[in-house]
């Protein structure tokens, strides 16, 4: 390397989200996470339980991060113990590599979403994923400040998801049936049949301009830093039974 003249501390660089490793679970999904030819799979799976492969994706592309206006740094720099945490203003983003779905639809409408994460504290808006490519509007998908999951005017549920302990909560949406439900570790929690083709929950396809899906991100701050350790993405909307199967965030089978 050429001698600029004065040292570089490189341990204070961000570390480049250009260089995430592979989960090396990744080589053995079957074993793992109990995905095989056999089994209804995600088509995106990311898990944020190592610094070093926070992003990586087990299944489809790569999560990037967007911080907060003013900051910099990759997802691995968003590594705390065993999860990431996203602050507020900063969020996840993919090419979900969804197909358009729904009834003459343009954009993906039918799908299923699942998280795994830990709210810090009770009484702020948490965000769980917008489907504006840039998280430049309302978040789809929140725990509001009574701790309640869901979006919109009468769209929450009323079982109280509690700060400091992990959940699975999951959202499929079907455009076909103008439906949403919500659930929480593997529980049905709540339907809303509002959803409209091509709609606010539609996520972009493959072939729309800006086919991205960003994650923990809103317009207007009500998306406080939430703790994550995994994401899933199916889709097709799953069933109760096979929401029940996936349970909660304690367990790693994802083919069902
Ligand atoms: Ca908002
Ligand atoms: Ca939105």
């Amino acid at each position: 390397m050429e001698d600029i003249g004065w040292k570089v501390d490189y341990s204070a660089i961000p570390p480049d989200p250009y260089l995430i490793k592979d989960d090396s679970r990744k080589a053995d999904v079957e074993r793992h996470f109990g995905i095989s030819k056999k089994t209804v799979n995600p088509i995106g799976l990311w898990m944020f339980e190592s610094r070093e492969s926070a992003g990586s994706p087990i299944i489809g592309y790569p999560l990037r991060y967007s911080p907060p206006a003013g900051k910099s740094g990759g997802i691995t720099g968003l590594f705390m113990k065993k999860e990431i945490q996203v602050p507020v203003g900063g969020w996840l983003y993919c090419v979900p590599g969804l197909k358009a779905s729904g009834k003459n639809g343009k954009e993906s409408n039918r799908y299923t979403l699942v998280f795994d994460v830990r709210l810090p504290k009770e009484n702020t808006f948490y965000c769980l994923y917008n489907t504006s490519p840039y998280s430049n509007n309302d978040g789809e998908c929140f725990i509001n400040p009574d701790g309640f999951l869901g979006s919109g005017n009468n769209g929450y549920g009323s079982v109280k998801i509690e700060a400091k302990r992990w959940y699975r909560l999951g959202i499929v949406v079907d455009a076909d049936k103008k439906s949403r439900r919500y659930y929480i570790d593997g529980a049905f929690s709540h339907e809303v049949k509002d959803v409209d083709m091509d709609g606010r929950y539609s996520i972009y396809n493959a072939k729309a301009a800006a086919p991205i899906l960003c994650f923990f991100g809103d317009e207007n701050g009500e998306d406080g830093a939430i703790d994550a350790r995994s994401i899933a993405l199916y889709g097709i909307p799953l069933d109760d039974l096979q929401m029940r199967k996936l349970g909660n965030s304690g367990n790693f089978v994802f083919g069902l």
